[in-house]
């Protein structure tokens, strides 16, 4: 898995995918953007992998958005073309069956903050800042800011940072329910492993039917979302994992899941 602008490391059940255009603040042009889905995508299937880290380049920034340069000369039916492309890849991230991380490490604005809202999980370095500035540019989110940010802090909370552009740090971003963690910016990655290294020695196929239960129940109203799990949680029953879960409950042992 070779890509220009993403670099791919693969250890122990753990793929740390990390968007290397540090010279400008690693920036989603569109052949970022492609290459992020094509991983994505490769690592759906990746029997070596059971949980996905997404981070930033360098010191300084997790994304800074989308690639400003990219959207001079840019007309509606480009923008839309980009836009749909962003958005089905931040879609992807969330429908994919492993669980993703962020580690945002510095500047998550824009399409940087939308990267991080579609993750399932966010630990942020105490540099981290956040937001939305694309209402300076004359423009709005247009990779599912507008919907995530809304559902993750509030709307008038979303508002308010879509309406003025500013950017918040990772203790005004923790406050709000923008991120689950504000670490050091030195023990970011570790503190993003060990929470790796916890999620990824559960069931896979658990994981699988948590997530999707949760994506999934989100935007259905409760009776569906309950009947949904109801069937999600019944069919755990025909795997390995969870004889494998009880027996070692039962003979007061740790368990040893093989996502079977
Ligand atoms: N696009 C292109 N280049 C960028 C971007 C960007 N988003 N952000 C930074 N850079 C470049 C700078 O131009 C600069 O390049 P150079 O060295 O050639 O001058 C280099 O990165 C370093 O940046 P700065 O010198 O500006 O660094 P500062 O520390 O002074 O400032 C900031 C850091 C505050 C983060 C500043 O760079 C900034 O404001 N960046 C733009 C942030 C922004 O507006 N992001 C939103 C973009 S729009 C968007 O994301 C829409 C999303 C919807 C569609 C799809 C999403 C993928």
């Amino acid at each position: 898995m070779a890509f220009k602008n993403l670099e791919v490391k693969i250890e122990e059940g753990i793929t740390t995918l990390t968007i290397n255009r540090p010279q400008v603040l690693n920036a989603l042009n569109r052949e970022t953007v492609e290459e992020l889905g094509k991983a994505i995508q490769d690592l759906g299937d990746d029997e070596n992998t059971r949980v996905i880290i997404i981070t930033g380049a360098g010191e300084k920034a997790f994304v800074a958005g989308a690639d400003i340069t990219e959207f001079k000369g840019m007309t509606p039916v480009t923008a839309l073309e980009f836009t749909r492309k962003v958005q089905s890849v931040f879609l992807q991230i969330e429908r994919l069956k492993k669980p993703v991380i962020a580690a945002v490490n510095g500047y998550a604005l824009g399409g940087g903050l939308e990267l991080c809202m579609a993750c399932d999980i966010a630990y942020s370095s105490e540099k981290a800042r956040f937001g939305q500035p694309e209402i300076g540019l004359g423009i709005i989110p247009g990779a599912g800011g507008t919907q995530r940010l809304s559902r993750l802090v509030g709307k008038q909370r979303a508002k308010e940072l879509t309406f003025t552009g500013e950017t918040i740090d990772a203790a005004e971003a923790y406050r709000i329910g923008l991120v689950n963690k504000v670490v050091p910016a030195e023990k970011l990655m570790a503190e993003v492993k060990s929470l790796a290294e916890k999620i990824s020695s559960k069931g896979a196929i658990a994981l699988e039917m948590a997530k999707s239960a949760i994506e999934e129940g989100y935007d259905l109203d409760l009776y569906s979302a309950h009947a949904l799990e109801a069937k999600a949680f019944a069919l755990l029953f025909a795997t390995e994992d969870q004889k494998e879960g009880v027996s070692a409950f039962l003979e007061k042992r740790k368990p040893l899941f093989k996502g079977r």
